[in-house]
Protein backbone atom coordinates (compact mmCIF):
# COMPACT_ATOMS: atom_id res chain seq x y z
CA UNK A 1 0.00 0.00 0.00
CA UNK A 2 1.59 3.42 -1.05
CA UNK A 3 -0.05 6.30 1.37
CA UNK A 4 -1.26 9.37 -0.86
CA UNK A 5 -3.12 12.42 -0.16
CA UNK A 6 -5.87 13.51 -2.04
CA UNK A 7 -7.19 17.39 -2.28
CA UNK A 8 -11.51 17.57 -2.52
CA UNK A 9 -12.85 20.78 -3.48
CA UNK A 10 -15.73 22.42 -4.71
CA UNK A 11 -17.71 25.67 -4.97
CA UNK A 12 -21.34 24.81 -6.89
CA UNK A 13 -24.40 23.01 -6.40
CA UNK A 14 -23.87 22.56 -2.17
CA UNK A 15 -20.25 22.58 -2.18
CA UNK A 16 -20.23 21.15 1.52
CA UNK A 17 -22.94 17.96 -0.13
CA UNK A 18 -20.32 17.43 -2.69
CA UNK A 19 -17.33 17.37 -0.91
CA UNK A 20 -19.06 15.17 2.31
CA UNK A 21 -19.93 12.71 -0.32
CA UNK A 22 -17.28 12.51 -2.14
CA UNK A 23 -15.48 11.44 1.18
CA UNK A 24 -17.41 8.51 1.57
CA UNK A 25 -16.93 7.59 -2.63
CA UNK A 26 -13.14 7.48 -1.52
CA UNK A 27 -14.13 4.66 0.50
CA UNK A 28 -15.24 2.59 -2.43
CA UNK A 29 -12.25 2.99 -4.14
CA UNK A 30 -11.00 -0.78 -4.46
CA UNK A 31 -7.54 -1.99 -3.18
CA UNK A 32 -7.77 0.98 -1.31
CA UNK A 33 -8.38 2.19 2.15
CA UNK A 34 -9.66 5.66 3.36
CA UNK A 35 -6.99 6.41 6.52
CA UNK A 36 -8.35 10.14 7.81
CA UNK A 37 -9.58 12.61 6.59
CA UNK A 38 -9.47 16.64 7.41
CA UNK A 39 -12.34 18.50 9.01
CA UNK A 40 -13.76 21.10 6.01
CA UNK A 41 -12.65 24.51 5.33
CA UNK A 42 -14.19 27.45 3.82
CA UNK A 43 -11.86 29.13 1.14
CA UNK A 44 -12.25 32.04 -1.18
CA UNK A 45 -11.67 31.00 -4.81
CA UNK A 46 -8.04 31.37 -6.48
CA UNK A 47 -8.64 31.82 -10.09
CA UNK A 48 -11.34 33.75 -12.19
CA UNK A 49 -13.24 36.38 -9.79
CA UNK A 50 -16.74 36.50 -9.27
CA UNK A 51 -17.03 32.68 -8.82
CA UNK A 52 -18.89 31.50 -4.68
CA UNK A 53 -16.30 30.75 -1.99
CA UNK A 54 -14.81 26.88 -1.84
CA UNK A 55 -15.41 24.02 -0.12
CA UNK A 56 -11.65 22.13 0.83
CA UNK A 57 -10.62 18.96 2.31
CA UNK A 58 -7.61 16.71 2.10
CA UNK A 59 -8.14 12.91 2.69
CA UNK A 60 -5.56 10.27 3.21
CA UNK A 61 -5.94 7.28 1.36
CA UNK A 62 -3.53 3.96 1.29
CA UNK A 63 -4.01 2.60 -2.22
CA UNK A 64 -2.21 -0.23 -4.01
CA UNK A 65 -3.37 0.81 -6.98
CA UNK A 66 -0.91 2.30 -9.41
CA UNK A 67 -1.00 6.16 -10.33
CA UNK A 68 -2.72 6.43 -13.04
CA UNK A 69 -5.26 3.97 -12.09
CA UNK A 70 -6.24 5.56 -9.05
CA UNK A 71 -6.73 8.87 -11.13
CA UNK A 72 -8.99 7.09 -13.17
CA UNK A 73 -10.74 6.54 -10.07
CA UNK A 74 -10.56 9.95 -9.07
CA UNK A 75 -11.88 11.26 -12.47
CA UNK A 76 -14.95 8.40 -12.25
CA UNK A 77 -15.93 10.16 -8.74
CA UNK A 78 -15.94 13.25 -10.39
CA UNK A 79 -17.67 12.55 -13.41
CA UNK A 80 -20.87 11.15 -11.43
CA UNK A 81 -20.30 14.38 -9.96
CA UNK A 82 -21.55 15.89 -13.17
CA UNK A 83 -18.32 18.24 -13.31
CA UNK A 84 -18.43 19.91 -16.16
CA UNK A 85 -14.77 21.13 -17.46
CA UNK A 86 -15.37 24.37 -18.58
CA UNK A 87 -12.91 27.01 -17.23
CA UNK A 88 -9.41 26.51 -16.67
CA UNK A 89 -9.66 27.28 -12.37
CA UNK A 90 -12.74 28.20 -12.73
CA UNK A 91 -16.10 27.39 -10.66
CA UNK A 92 -16.63 23.26 -10.02
CA UNK A 93 -18.57 20.75 -8.62
CA UNK A 94 -15.97 18.76 -7.59
CA UNK A 95 -12.32 18.67 -8.38
CA UNK A 96 -10.40 15.84 -6.80
CA UNK A 97 -6.19 16.26 -6.98
CA UNK A 98 -4.30 13.53 -6.34
CA UNK A 99 -1.75 15.76 -4.36
CA UNK A 100 0.67 13.00 -2.98
CA UNK A 101 1.34 9.44 -4.03
CA UNK A 102 3.72 8.13 -1.22
CA UNK A 103 7.58 9.81 -2.26
CA UNK A 104 7.39 9.24 -5.83
CA UNK A 105 7.50 12.39 -8.11
CA UNK A 106 5.70 11.69 -11.40
CA UNK A 107 5.56 14.18 -14.09
CA UNK A 108 3.75 13.33 -17.23
CA UNK A 109 1.29 15.42 -19.46
CA UNK A 110 -1.34 13.65 -17.43
CA UNK A 111 0.16 13.85 -13.93
CA UNK A 112 2.04 15.45 -11.84
CA UNK A 113 3.19 14.28 -8.41
CA UNK A 114 3.26 16.23 -6.01
CA UNK A 115 0.25 18.70 -7.21
CA UNK A 116 1.93 21.69 -8.74
CA UNK A 117 0.13 24.34 -6.58
CA UNK A 118 0.51 22.40 -3.43
CA UNK A 119 3.53 24.27 -1.47
CA UNK A 120 1.45 27.71 -2.10
CA UNK A 121 -2.17 26.86 -1.65
CA UNK A 122 -3.46 27.39 2.41
CA UNK A 123 -7.01 25.50 1.28
CA UNK A 124 -4.53 22.80 0.78
CA UNK A 125 -1.76 23.03 3.22
CA UNK A 126 -4.00 23.85 6.43
CA UNK A 127 -5.93 20.68 6.11
CA UNK A 128 -3.11 18.32 5.06
CA UNK A 129 -1.48 19.79 8.13
CA UNK A 130 -4.38 18.84 10.45
CA UNK A 131 -4.10 15.21 9.24
CA UNK A 132 -0.58 14.65 8.80
CA UNK A 133 1.44 17.65 10.71
CA UNK A 134 4.74 15.94 10.28
CA UNK A 135 4.68 15.34 6.89
CA UNK A 136 7.73 16.12 4.66
CA UNK A 137 7.30 16.43 1.16
CA UNK A 138 9.70 14.37 -1.41
CA UNK A 139 11.74 17.15 -2.26
CA UNK A 140 12.16 17.32 1.48
CA UNK A 141 10.39 20.31 2.19
CA UNK A 142 8.86 20.52 6.14
CA UNK A 143 5.25 20.81 6.01
CA UNK A 144 5.19 23.42 9.10
CA UNK A 145 7.75 25.48 7.46
CA UNK A 146 5.72 25.53 4.12
CA UNK A 147 2.72 26.54 6.51
CA UNK A 148 4.75 29.51 7.81
CA UNK A 149 4.78 30.95 4.26
CA UNK A 150 1.14 30.55 3.61
CA UNK A 151 -0.90 32.33 6.43
CA UNK A 152 -4.57 30.72 6.96
CA UNK A 153 -5.37 34.14 5.78
CA UNK A 154 -9.55 34.04 5.30
CA UNK A 155 -9.10 29.91 5.21
CA UNK A 156 -11.99 28.73 7.70
CA UNK A 157 -12.21 25.11 9.15
CA UNK A 158 -15.95 24.60 9.77
CA UNK A 159 -16.84 23.40 13.31
CA UNK A 160 -18.24 19.56 12.87
N1 LIG B 1 -3.52 16.33 -13.60
C1 LIG B 1 -2.18 16.52 -13.53
N2 LIG B 1 -1.74 16.30 -12.31
C2 LIG B 1 -2.82 15.97 -11.55
C3 LIG B 1 -2.96 15.64 -10.18
N3 LIG B 1 -1.90 15.60 -9.35
N4 LIG B 1 -4.21 15.37 -9.73
C4 LIG B 1 -4.28 16.48 -14.82
C5 LIG B 1 -5.28 15.40 -10.57
N5 LIG B 1 -5.20 15.71 -11.89
C6 LIG B 1 -3.97 15.99 -12.37
O1 LIG B 1 -7.46 18.84 -14.42
C7 LIG B 1 -6.81 18.84 -15.67
C8 LIG B 1 -5.89 17.66 -15.79
O2 LIG B 1 -4.91 17.72 -14.79
C9 LIG B 1 -6.52 16.32 -15.56
O3 LIG B 1 -7.10 15.81 -16.72
C10 LIG B 1 -5.35 15.47 -15.07
O4 LIG B 1 -4.92 14.57 -16.08
P1 LIG B 1 -8.83 19.56 -14.24
O5 LIG B 1 -9.19 19.46 -12.81
O6 LIG B 1 -9.78 19.06 -15.22
O7 LIG B 1 -8.45 21.04 -14.77
P2 LIG B 1 -8.42 22.45 -14.15
O8 LIG B 1 -9.52 22.68 -13.22
O9 LIG B 1 -8.32 23.37 -15.29
O10 LIG B 1 -7.05 22.53 -13.43
P3 LIG B 1 -6.60 21.92 -12.08
O11 LIG B 1 -5.14 21.65 -12.22
O12 LIG B 1 -7.46 20.84 -11.53
O13 LIG B 1 -6.79 23.13 -11.16
P4 LIG B 1 -6.44 23.09 -9.67
O14 LIG B 1 -5.01 23.42 -9.53
O15 LIG B 1 -6.95 21.88 -9.04
O16 LIG B 1 -7.23 24.35 -9.20
N6 LIG B 1 -9.73 27.99 -5.09
C11 LIG B 1 -10.04 27.49 -3.88
N7 LIG B 1 -10.24 28.33 -2.83
N8 LIG B 1 -10.17 26.14 -3.68
C12 LIG B 1 -9.98 25.23 -4.71
O17 LIG B 1 -10.11 24.03 -4.50
N9 LIG B 1 -9.35 24.91 -7.02
C13 LIG B 1 -8.98 25.36 -8.21
C14 LIG B 1 -8.61 24.40 -9.25
C15 LIG B 1 -8.88 26.80 -8.45
N10 LIG B 1 -9.18 27.64 -7.32
C16 LIG B 1 -9.51 27.14 -6.14
C17 LIG B 1 -9.61 25.73 -6.00
MG1 LIG C 1 -7.98 19.09 -10.66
Amino acid sequence: MIRCYIGLGSNLEDPRGQVSRALQELEQIPQSQLVTASSLYRSDPVGPPGQPDYINAVACLDSALEPYALLDQLQAIEQAHQRVRKIHWGPRTLDLDLLLYGDQIIASERLTVPHAFMKERSFVLWPLAEIAPQLRLPDGSDLQRLLAQCPMGTLQQIPV
